[in-house]
Order: structure tokens, then C-alpha cells, then sequence
């Protein structure tokens, strides 16, 4: 079978899980949200990580069943947690492929997630690479009727794709993820350029996520710099629901 027919099977099969990786607010330095990353638990291979079938979900429109699959996932999970007390009441933020944002389903995917979880909207965030708002320019009608539904938009690995932040006050989003490249290298300018994408994505109110904070230093640096959130294996690496744990930042 090619990866596709397995994988089509693997999500009717329940054999996709969906792992989480908290998301600090820099401030209070409390865990506020996580990120769902999908895992294939597929028999005989172990935990497969998105990298090896995502990519050929996308050649397809296998990708929005696989996004519908994950938002709908992601909201259940939002509401087991609310019931207890340690996980209640966080953010979640899903991933979504261009091809899905630009299938127009997304906008019946997401409602349809938000009413049969009864999550409030504001709580979920979609994240979408930057490539897709220059590929697809009906894609920032999709992201506005979806901003009207109440859901937050994230420009995720922010830095690597096209965008330059004069366009920023012109897209239809509320938060900016700077990808880790940007986090880890210390050279290259690199901190210079965090710290102007941060006080450009301030001034024109949107909110900034560090992802892949791995040292101590990265973390004092972003919080000078007046990052609001980060992420990143210094605080937690992904895990399952059940080996979950919300962490908190140190006092900086
Ligand atoms: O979990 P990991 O860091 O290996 O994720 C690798 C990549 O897979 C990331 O770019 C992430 O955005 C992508 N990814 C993870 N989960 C999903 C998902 O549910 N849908 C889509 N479209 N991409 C995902
Ligand atoms: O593209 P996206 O940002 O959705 O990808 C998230 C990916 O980044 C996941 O595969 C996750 O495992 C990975 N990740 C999260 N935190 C860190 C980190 O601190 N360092 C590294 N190297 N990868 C990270
Ligand atoms: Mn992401
Ligand atoms: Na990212």
C-alpha cells in the first residue's frame, strides 16, 4: 500500500494520537496553552512523527480529513481537561495545512469542532506556515471568516518563508510564532532580528511565541526583549496526555 491508502486507513483505525506541547506565557510564567502534534501510532513502526506522512497527506486531500480528525481531537481533549483541574481552562492551538485552509472546508471544520465541544472559540488558535498567505491569496478571505468566528490565527515558523513585516499589519492575524531557527542561533544577527520582529509584531498588536527555547539564555534574552510566550524543550518536548505536565517558568 502507498503511504497514503495506509495512512487513510490509519485514521479511520483511530491509529493517529495526537501529542501536546505546552506554551508558557513569558509573563506570569505559566503554562496558558499547548500545540497538537499529530503521532501515528502505526503497528510494527512505533510512534511516527508528522515529518514521515504529512507531506503525503498534503499531496492529497487526505489532509483535510486529517485536519478535521485533529481539530475535533484537540477540542474533546480541551474539554476532558476542563472537567479536572489541573488542565482546565488552557489554550489549544492545531496546525492547518494551506491545502486545507485553501479547500474552504475549514471554515465548516472548525465550526463543527467548536459546536460539538462546546469550546469557546477564543481558546483555539490555528496555525498556518506564512508560505500559504503568499501562495493562496484567497487564503486571507478564509483566515478572515475564520477570525470572525471568534478563533485566533497564528503565523507559525515565522522568519522562514516570505513575509516581510510590512506586510503584517495587513494579514489577518493575532499572533506571530518566530521559528526556532531564529530562537537557537545566537549568531548571525539573529537576536537583533528577534528583537525587531518582536516590538514590530507589538505595534501592530499581535502577540509573539519563541518557539524552540532549549537554554536559559534564549529564555533571559526573550523575556528582555518582551517576548509574551515560548515553547520549547527547555520547558517541556511534546508528550502524550497522560505523561503530560504544565510547566512554569522561572523567575526572571
Ligand atoms: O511534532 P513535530 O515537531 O515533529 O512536528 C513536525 C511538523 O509537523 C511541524 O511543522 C508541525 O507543524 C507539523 N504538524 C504536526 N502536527 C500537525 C497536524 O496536526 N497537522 C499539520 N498539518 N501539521 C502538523
Ligand atoms: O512547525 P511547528 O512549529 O508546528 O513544529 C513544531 C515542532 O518543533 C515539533 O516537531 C516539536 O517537536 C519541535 N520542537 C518544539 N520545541 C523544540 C525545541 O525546543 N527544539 C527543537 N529542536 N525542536 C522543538
Ligand atoms: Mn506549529
Ligand atoms: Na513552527
Amino acid at each position: 500500500a502507498t503511504t497514503e491508502e495506509a495512512l487513510r486507513r490509519a485514521l479511520l483505525e483511530g491509529e493517529l494520537v495526537l501529542h501536546y506541547q505546552p506554551v508558557l506565557d513569558l509573563v506570569t510564567g505559566r503554562t496558558a496553552s499547548v500545540e497538537a502534534l499529530v503521532r501515528w501510532d502505526r503497528p510494527g513502526h512505533g510512534l511516527v512523527p508528522p515529518d514521515a506522512f504529512i507531506p503525503a497527506a498534503e499531496r492529497s486531500d487526505l489532509i483535510c480529513d486529517l485536519g478535521r480528525w485533529a481539530l475535533a481531537a484537540a477540542l474533546e481533549q480541551l474539554t476532558q481537561w476542563d472537567e479536572g483541574e489541573e488542565f482546565a481552562g488552557l489554550g489549544m492551538a492545531v496546525n492547518i495545512s494551506g491545502r486545507h485552509l485553501a479547500s474552504r472546508h475549514l471554515l465548516d471544520d472548525v465550526t463543527d469542532a467548536l459546536s460539538a465541544s462546546g469550546v469557546e472559540p477564543g481558546r483555539l488558535t490555528l496555525e498556518i506556515t506564512e508560505t500559504v498567505l503568499v501562495d493562496e491569496p484567497s487564503a486571507l478571505d478564509q483566515l478572515r471568516a475564520l477570525r470572525e468566528l471568534g478563533v485566533r490565527i497564528a503565523i507559525d515558523d515565522f522568519g522562514t518563508g516570505y513575509t516581510s513585516i510590512g506586510q503584517l499589519p495587513r494579514l489577518p492575524v493575532d499572533v506571530l510564532k518566530i521559528d526556532r531557527s531564529f530562537v537557537a542561533s545566537p549568531g548571525a544577527g539573529h537576536a537583533d532580528l528577534v528583537r525587531l520582529v518582536i516590538s514590530a509584531a507589538h505595534s501592530f498588536d499581535l502577540g509573539v511565541v519563541a518557539e524552540g527555547i532549549e537554554e536559559n539564555d534564549q529564555l533571559h534574552r526573550l523575556v528582555a526583549d518582551s517576548c509574551d510566550s515560548g515553547q520549547g524543550f527547555l520547558f517541556a518536548r511534546p508528550s502524550a496526555p497522560a505523561d503530560l505536565a504544565l510547566p512554569r517558568a522561572r523567575a526572571t
